[in-house]
């Protein structure tokens, strides 16, 4: 329960708001009690708890689902965007000279992640020195030795030599060209006072930029109280999540950056060199939440977004009487796009999908075919297609490489869109029917709008 606890309740969370039937206040307000129990389990800051909360709270009742979305999908986004928020401590290491200093408890993975940060470094094109001040270990040398001949940097060590922060020092001289210099250091079973007065002394030698906690991800809650030692000892400015590759999705991460005000800066995702992965706050909450596919369905939904202007130009057309061929394409992509959105949303549990009232493979299909005829109109037929008769019908076939019969199709949809349109925009409950579909177009102001013109 303890291990992972975060990313399980979160999900759970989810997993509510996915089995509601209806998304109302009363289900935001408990939701968001769940996810406050959640959080304040991780060790996540009361202060911060409060204004994770608060923002759900706040954007799920006031915000307006954006175009295409469900409620659900609405409080699930805002969640997501709320926590994303959350991780999201700064940016990654910086590519310039600077030294780096790796802490962290026995076998999180400070040795592997510091032969994994000297290919890094080197491969955009910064020269590194590798100190190995584990000086507990016998082979601890020869492994971070090994790693440097692998990725080609230089290592400096003292074998059988005991005081590491002397080690250090001599190190940081040998090293005084090189622009980036790490310092792995030795780990414990547990935090002992003469680890952290090791490592304290070693980073007043080396007066490292980055101090950077090298932590197991599947630590757990475990993290917070061990980033806070670490954090109290040399002011801890990044964290590297490792073994992400493993089952753990490292929710106690959380609580380790919430301790030291760090961010993350790289997750470790495999025991190769090469496994080293730029930390994405998008990505890992995702990941944290059990929805693999979410960012791809944002990225997705704010090109929709993109589109409202669009949908925006329809509506005024629809109000003052002219729907024309253009307002029609635009009104099929957006309701395509809504069916590639809700291919997206159906990989997701819990959440529902955007609409069944719509046949949106049909709809994309003859989308496609549409979209050469009007290519074969003029911009005059486009505007008001009643002027196409039939011999016009023949050639715009013809060009198009389609039957008049296909020409025809598009005419009559085209009619009966614009029919419907027009009844539309004189009842106010099938306006809002139609807001919902096209995604919350507010007719209403925009007539006032008009009005005010
Ligand atoms: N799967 C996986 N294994 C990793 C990762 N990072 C490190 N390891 C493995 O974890 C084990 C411990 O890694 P080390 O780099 O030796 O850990 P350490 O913190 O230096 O350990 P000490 O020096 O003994 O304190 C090794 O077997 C690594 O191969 C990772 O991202 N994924
Ligand atoms: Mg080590």
């Amino acid at each position: 329960m303890v291990m992972e606890g975060l990313g399980k309740s979160l999900r759970n969370v989810l997993g509510r708001l996915g089995k509601a039937s209806v998304v109302d206040d009363e289900l935001v307000k408990e939701l968001c009690k769940d996810l406050q129990r959640a959080l304040l389990e991780a060790d996540v800051n009361v202060k911060l708890v409060l204004e994770v909360t608060n923002n759900v709270k706040e954007r799920a009742l006031n915000e307006p689902p954006e175009a295409g979305r469900s409620m659900k999908d609405h409080v699930t986004r805002i969640i997501y965007d709320e926590l994303v928020r959350l991780v999201n401590n700064g940016e990654g290491l910086q590519l310039k000279p600077q030294t780096i200093m790796m802490v962290g408890l026995y076998g999180q993975g400070k040795t592997t992640t510091t032969g994994k940060l000297a290919l890094y470094f080197s491969k955009k094109g910064l020269s590194v020195g590798l100190i190995g001040a584990d000086v507990y270990r016998p082979a601890a040398l020869d492994q971070l030795k090994q790693l440097g001949a692998k990725v080609g940097v230089d290592v400096y060590g003292e074998p059988g030599q005991s005081d590491a922060p002397g080690i250090v020092q001599r190190g940081m001289e040998h090293f005084k060209n090189k622009q980036i210099v790490i310092i792995d250091t030795s780990g414990r079973h547990a935090l002992e006072d003469d680890l952290i007065e090791e490592i304290r002394k070693i980073a007043e030698v080396a007066k490292p930029q980055e101090r950077i906690l090298v932590l197991d991800s599947q630590v757990g809650q475990q993290a917070g109280p061990q980033a806070e030692a670490f954090h109290n000892a040399v002011g801890v400015t990044g964290v590297i999540l490792t073994k992400m590759d493993g089952t753990s999705k490292g929710g106690g991460a959380i609580s380790a950056i919430q301790k030291t005000n760090a961010r993350i800066v790289f997750l470790g995702v495999g025991e190769h060199i090469r496994d080293l992965e730029a930390f994405d706050a998008k990505r890992f909450i995702s990941r944290l939440l059990g929805m693999g596919d979410l960012s791809a369905l944002v990225e997705l939904a704010s090109q929709e977004i993109d589109d409202q202007e669009a949908m925006e130009e329809v509506a005024r057309h629809m109000m003052s009487g002219r729907f024309n061929l253009n307002d029609m394409y635009y009104q099929m992509t957006a309701m395509s796009k809504i069916g590639t959105l809700e291919k997206i949303m159906n990989l997701i549990p819990g959440v529902s999908s955007v609409s069944d009232q719509v046949d949106y493979e049909a709809t994309q299909k003859r989308l496609g075919v549409f979209k050469v005829i009007m290519d074969s109109m003029t911009s005059a037929e486009k505007d008001d297609p009643s002027i196409i008769k039939s011999k016009r019908i023949d050639r715009i076939a013809d060009g198009a490489g389609v039957t008049p019969h296909d020409v025809r199709e598009l005419l009559k949809q085209y009619n009966q869109s614009s029919k419907m349109m027009k009844s539309v925009g004189k009842d106010r409950k099938m306006r809002k029917q139609f807001m919902k579909q096209m995604g919350g177009v507010d007719l209403d102001s925009l007539k006032e709008l008009q009005g005010s013109e």
